[in-house]
């Protein structure tokens, strides 16, 4: 069976790999299910047709025979756990898995999307400088935390995990926005998960997404 995820047409990122399309395609990659891709532009984004399948408008989604869900994190979780590879099999260790998975999206992700939305949102008010300076600083404290628990570890719970796979693109967004190479381990460890075939294979496919999508706005232009 085919698994199907939207994604943006012509995503922000300019393939970067930071929409949240990017982890799904990853689990997918890490759990070796065949998918297909379905596109959208931001107007699609909002019609009838999509908001059936996600309230509020946004990538990505996932369909698979008669389940639609939205929400990377439940999206991920769904995949490791009808896969092989992403969540261990013995209770404890797989609670812990999910409960990195939950710390990824709710503990670490806020504060960097906080800051990574402040320029976009307000880099024309006079006060800019000040609040960018102060979540900064909470990033870097999150992400400080974050790295003391890491220590010298490969991973964070033992093997690879759907809770690694989160992270890490949380990481992404974060060393775009310039907070994270005061970590040495953190910038590590997300080598580490980028250095994975599956996420290469994901990578090159959003990238390619963007790298068409701009070609053919020249050729048309
Ligand atoms: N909680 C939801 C989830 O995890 O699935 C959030 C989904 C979400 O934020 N989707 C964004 C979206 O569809 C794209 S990923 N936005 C369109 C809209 O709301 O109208 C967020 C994103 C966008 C751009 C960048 N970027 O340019 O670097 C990074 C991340």
């Amino acid at each position: 069976m085919t698994s199907t995820l939207t994604a943006f047409a012509l995503s922000p990122d300019r393939g970067r790999g930071l929409a949240r399309d990017m982890r799904v395609r990853w689990a997918l990659e890490e759990v070796g299910r065949a998918h297909e891709v379905r596109l959208l532009t931001f107007a699609e984004l909002k019609a009838p047709e999509h908001l059936r399948l996600h309230p509020f408008g946004q990538i990505p989604t996932y369909e698979e025979g008669g389940l639609a869900l939205f929400e990377s994190g439940a999206i991920v979780l769904h995949i490791a756990e009808s896969g092989e590879g992403l969540l261990p099999r013995a209770p404890d260790a797989r609670a812990r898995a999910i409960q990195w998975m939950f710390a990824a999206l709710t503990t670490v992700e806020p504060p960097i999307v906080e800051l990574s939305l402040a320029g976009l949102l307000d880099g024309d008010k006079p006060w800019f400088l000040e609040r960018k300076v102060i979540l900064e600083a909470q990033a870097r404290r999150r992400l400080g935390q974050l790295s003391q628990r890491l220590g010298d570890a490969d991973w964070l719970d033992g093997a690879f995990s759907a809770g690694d796979l989160l992270m890490a693109t949380v990481l992404m967004r974060a060393r775009a926005c310039d907070v994270l190479q005061d970590a040495p381990n953190l910038v590590a460890y997300l080598a580490r998960a980028e250095a994975r075939p599956a996420f290469q294979r994901a990578f090159a496919a959003q990238a390619l997404v963007y790298r068409q999508a701009t070609y053919t706005k020249r050729r048309f232009e």
